[in-house]
């Protein structure tokens, strides 16, 4: 018999492959959505958010810290994972389990089983926050997916291909949805447009983004 609750929540299908070895599950993060929160309040406790410079000097609207045995940092000096928070001198929290668990999940639906993240990078979009066309390469190991959760206020990802000047597709990432990139999509250009003003119930005035990376 067909399962007719399968799409029962709203027209957007659960499941959607984004690009060869991206895929996007709406929603997935929602059965865990208060223990994201509250893992994620004893990471923010311990390691605030802060404005990091890039190589080039300026310094970046979306705010970054780090959890797990490294973190991704950017400074004068260039873009890198270190143990310590350059802002206490001390090592980044640890991965909450719960967030670990949740990404290993994810990866294993998309198709990766045994993802084993050993950083993860924490965004927030405050309304005009913007995250300009990139490609994630200070990981060791591409072969190894990448993570992420959006929460909070819904944004506009652009994700292009291999080449910068490659055309890119619009998505809106809404609060809960989780995507991962692998395969050949794992060196796709990708960025974030300017954050709309909004009021998220859980969230408030922002989007939190959490990416779990295999860094070393
Ligand atoms: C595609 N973050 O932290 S998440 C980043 O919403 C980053 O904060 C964005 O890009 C954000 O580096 C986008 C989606 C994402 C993350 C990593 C990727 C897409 C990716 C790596 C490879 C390809
Ligand atoms: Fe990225």
């Amino acid at each position: 018999m067909p399962d007719l609750f399968e799409k029962s929540c709203d027209s957007l299908p659960a499941r959607e492959d984004m690009a060869p070895g991206a895929v996007l599950l709406r929603g997935r993060a929602l059965v865990v959505e208060d223990g994201i929160l509250a893992a994620l309040g004893s990471v923010l406790a311990a390691a605030p958010f802060r404005h990091m410079t890039t190589p080039g000097g300026f310094v970046m609207s979306v705010a970054m810290t780090n959890c797990g045995e490294v973190g991704w940092v950017t400074d004068r000096s260039g873009y890198r994972y270190a143990v310590a928070d350059p802002e206490s001198g001390k090592a980044w929290p640890a991965m909450p389990e719960s967030l670990r668990r949740l990404a290993n999940e994810a990866a294993a639906e998309a198709g990766y089983a045994g993802f084993a993240p050993d950083s993860c990078l924490i965004n927030r979009y405050l309304p005009e926050a913007r995250l300009s066309l990139h490609q994630d390469r200070d990981e060791r190991d591409f072969s190894q997916p990448i993570v992420s959760v959006s929460l909070g206020l819904p944004a506009t990802f652009q994700f292009g291909g291999l080449k910068r000047a490659d055309p890119v597709i619009k998505y809106r990432l809404q609060h809960g949805d989780i995507a991962v990139w692998g395969g050949p999509s794992r060196l796709y250009h990708h960025g974030v447009l300017t954050l709309k003003q909004g009021e998220h119930p859980k969230l408030g005035r922002q989007r939190i983004n959490l990416t779990f990376r295999a860094a070393l």
